[in-house]
C-alpha cells in the first residue's frame, strides 16, 4: 500500500524510554517496571509495553495511506485518513494484555517457548477512532450482523510489517463478524492512544483495538481488512506465539537481596492491577500476606471521581482497576493477590494447574515473596 511500507531490518526504529526493560530488541519488546506500571491509571504512552515481530512499519505520506476492505462482500473499498476521521469519533478506556504476559512465572514451573515477559506486558490506555461497525457499514454490512449474504463470518485484520513467524509475511489476525459489527462490543480503529496521534510502536497511524480480548487480536499498521468464511489462518491466530528463546530475566531477579537494618515491622504498600476479559468487571480484591491462609479486601482506585461499574455503557468496563492495600510486615512472608470479577470467576491459586507449553494465559495468583533482612550488627 502507498503511504505504509515495512522496512526488512531493523535501522529506523523509533526512539524508546530508557526505563523500559528490553525482552528482546530485534524485534523490540519491553515492559515497563512494575513501579511504572502501577503508578497511574492510565499507562502513558512511553511506559506502555511494546510487542512486535518485526520493524516498525514507515509512513511516508499519511494523506496517501489507506486501508483496503475487501472479501465476501459486494463492493470492496479503500478507505483513506480522511474517510475514517469523517466517521464518529469514539473514546474507549480499555486494558491491552498480552497472552504471553506473566510467562516467566509459567517456565519456572517447565520451559515455555516465548519472550519472557515479567508482570506488565499490560497497559491501561485511552483509545480514540472509529468504530469498526461504522467501518463495516460503509462497506454495506449492517450493524450487528453475523454472515454477510456471501457467507463472510470471520473480520480478519492484515497488516505489513515483516514477521519471521509468517516467513517475512504481515502480521494478521481475525475476530468473528458478529463482534466487529456489534456496535456495542467496542472495537475501533484507533488513530489516538491517551489523546495524542497514535506512536509508530503503537500502530501509527491506525491500529485495531478489540477491548477485552488478547492483545495478538489488536493488530498494529492496519493494511488490509478482510471479510472471510473461517478464521484467520495465520501463524499468530492458529499457532499462537512461537518466538525467540525466552530470554528469562526471573532467573535475574534476585529476591534474596538483603534489606538495610530492618529491627520494626515494615509498613509496605501493597499495589497491583485486576482485570477480566469480555467487559466483566472487577468485584473484589483479595489480599494476602500470610501467603494465602488468611485474606483483606484491598480498596480499588480508579479514575478520580469515576465509579467503576461494569455494565453501563459510559463506565470502563474494557480496563483495569489498580488496587492498594497497607499492610505490617514483621517477618519475611509471601504476599498473594487474587480478584474476583461480577461473574464470580476467581483466580486459579496454582500455575501448576493451568500450565501450557506456549506459556499464555497466566492466570494465577500473584505471589511476592518479601524477605525481611537484619543486619549482624
Ligand atoms: N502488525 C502487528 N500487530 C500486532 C503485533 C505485531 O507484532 N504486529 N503484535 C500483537 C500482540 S501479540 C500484542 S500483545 C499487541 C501489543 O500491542 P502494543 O505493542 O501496542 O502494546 O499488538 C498485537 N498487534
Ligand atoms: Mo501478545
Amino acid at each position: 500500500m502507498p503511504g505504509l511500507r515495512a522496512p526488512s531490518d531493523y535501522a529506523q526504529e523509533p526512539p524508546r524510554h530508557p526505563a523500559l526493560v528490553v525482552n528482546s530488541k530485534e524485534p523490540f519488546n519491553a515492559e515497563p517496571r512494575r513501579s511504572d506500571l502501577v503508578s497511574s491509571y492510565v499507562t502513558p504512552v512511553e511506559f506502555f509495553y511494546k510487542r512486535n515481530h518485526g520493524p516498525i512499519p514507515i509512513v511516508d505520506d499519511v494523506d496517501k495511506y489507506s486501508v483496503y476492505i475487501t472479501g465476501l462482500i459486494g463492493n470492496p473499498k479503500q478507505l483513506f485518513m480522511k474517510d475514517i476521521w469523517k466517521l464518529p469519533k469514539y473514546t474507549v478506556t480499555a486494558t491491552l494484555q498480552c497472552a504471553g504476559n506473566r510467562r516467566t512465572a509459567m517456565s519456572r514451573i517447565r520451559k515455555v517457548k516465548g519472550v519472557g515477559w515479567d508482570v506488565a506486558a499490560i497497559g491501561n490506555a485511552i483509545w480514540s477512532g472509529a468504530k469498526l461497525a461504522d467501518v463495516l457499514e460503509l462497506v454495506g454490512i449492517p450493524k450487528c450482523s453475523h454472515a454477510t449474504p456471501s457467507g463472510g463470518k470471520h473480520v480478519e485484520f492484515v497488516s505489513i510489517d515483516k514477521c519471521k513467524e509468517e516467513n517475512g509475511g504481515p502480521y494478521k489476525a481475525s475476530i468473528p463478524l458478529s463482534q466487529a459489527a456489534n456496535p456495542e462490543a467496542d472495537v475501533l480503529l484507533a488513530y489516538e492512544m491517551n489523546g495524542e496521534t497514535l506512536n509508530r510502536d503503537h500502530g501509527y497511524p491506525l491500529r485495531v483495538i478489540v477491548p477485552g480480548v488478547i492483545g495478538a487480536r489488536s493488530v498494529k499498521w492496519l493494511d488490509s481488512i478482510n471479510i472471510i468464511a473461517e478464521e484467520c489462518q495465520g501463524f499468530f491466530m492458529q499457532k499462537d506465539y512461537k518466538m525467540f528463546p525466552p530470554s528469562v530475566d526471573w532467573d535475574n531477579i534476585n529476591w534474596s537481596t538483603r534489606r538495610p537494618q530492618m529491627d520494626f515491622p515494615v509498613q509496605i504498600t501493597i499495589k497491583g492491577y485486576a482485570v477480566s476479559g469480555g467487559g466483566r468487571g472487577i468485584e473484589r480484591l483479595d489480599v494476602s500476606i500470610d501467603g494465602g491462609k488468611t485474606w483483606v479486601e484491598a480498596s480499588k482506585l480508579q479514575k478520580p471521581g469515576i465509579p467503576y461499574i461494569s455494565d453501563s455503557e459510559s463506565s470502563d468496563k474494557w480496563a483495569w482497576v489498580l488496587f492498594e492495600a497497607e499492610a505490617d510486615i514483621r517477618q519475611s512472608t509471601e504476599i498473594v493477590a487474587k480478584a474476583v470479577d461480577i461473574a464470580g470467576n476467581v483466580q486459579p491459586e496454582n500455575v501448576e494447574v493451568i500450565w501450557n507449553l506456549r506459556g499464555i494465559l497466566n492466570t494465577s495468583w500473584h505471589r511476592v515473596h518479601v524477605r525481611i533482612g537484619h543486619s549482624n550488627l
